[in-house]
């Protein structure tokens, strides 16, 4: 592994933001790809900090910071992609509505993707974390997306994700919609047992499968 994606992960461990925004900017300097640096470096820095904090090595605090450390890093990185522009998909149509779901605050990976689906060409709305399923169907009516893109990161919170679906049923609206389920505890098992079009394991993924459904 290269000496900076090292640097990355071990900068996301010890909760050093400034470190981590040093590989980061060492990284860009350097010509390299956003993304490789974040799922190369930073990705198993905060998956580790996570397995870390679920064994109850590390506590919330620290958890918080590291969180932190990792935002400022996606959102240099992210700028950075937007700038760069993609290559996953040639000619995007049709807009995408993003949120975290209610009860969640996780945001990190929705961040990555959005910054992702913008740099391939799309206008992505993103109505933020924590958002209830009656406020996601608002916002794409609203905005007149063709994509409904939720994230959630925690298990309490993935029964949204099916809420959603149900609700969109409901109001007869769910043909008029893609919809892609995303986050850490979320499957492609989950995504076919709640109906929803894509299962999207990471931001690129996600990209290449509404790439391919639009
Ligand atoms: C960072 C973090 C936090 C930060 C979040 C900051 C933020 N703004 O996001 C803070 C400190 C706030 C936090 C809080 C909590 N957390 Co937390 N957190 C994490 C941690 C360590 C990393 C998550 C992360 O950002 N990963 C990196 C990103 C890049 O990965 P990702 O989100 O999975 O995204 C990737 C894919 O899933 C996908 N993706 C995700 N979203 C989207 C969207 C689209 C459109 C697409 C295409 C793709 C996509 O693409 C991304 C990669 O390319 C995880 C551990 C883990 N392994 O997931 C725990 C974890 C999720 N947290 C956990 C817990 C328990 C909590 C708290 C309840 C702790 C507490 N006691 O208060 C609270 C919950 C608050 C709430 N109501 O939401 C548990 C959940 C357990 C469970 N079974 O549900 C985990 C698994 C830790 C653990 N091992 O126990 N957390």
């Amino acid at each position: 592994m290269s000496e900076l994606f090292v640097q990355a992960k071990q900068a996301i461990l010890a909760t050093d933001k400034e470190k981590a925004l040093e590989a980061a900017k060492r990284h860009l300097d350097a010509g390299g790809e956003p993304l490789e640096i974040i799922s190369r470096g930073f990705v198993p820095g905060i998956t580790e900090v996570g397995e870390q904090f679920g064994r109850g090595t590390l506590f919330l605090p620290e958890l918080i910071m590291a969180a932190e450390a990792m935002m400022a890093v996606t959102d240099l990185l992210s700028a950075a992609m937007a700038a760069k522009g993609g290559s996953v998909s040639a000619s995007p149509s049709g807009s995408i509505l993003a949120a975290t779901v209610k009860g969640d605050v996780h945001d990190i990976g929705k961040g990555i993707a959005i910054a992702m689906f913008k740099a391939n060409g799309y206008a992505v709305h993103d109505l933020g974390r924590d958002v209830e399923v009656d406020e996601i169907i608002n916002g794409a009516e609203k905005h007149g997306v063709r994509v409904i893109a939720t994230s959630a990161l925690l298990t309490t919170t993935m029964s949204e994700q099916k809420k959603l679906e149900e609700t969109l049923k409901k109001a007869k609206l769910r043909d008029k919609y893609v919809t892609l389920v995303a986050g850490a505890p979320v499957t492609q098992r989950w995504a076919t047992r709640i109906g929803a079009d894509i299962y999207a394991e990471n931001a690129h993924i996600g990209v290449v499968r509404v790439g391919e459904k639009l």
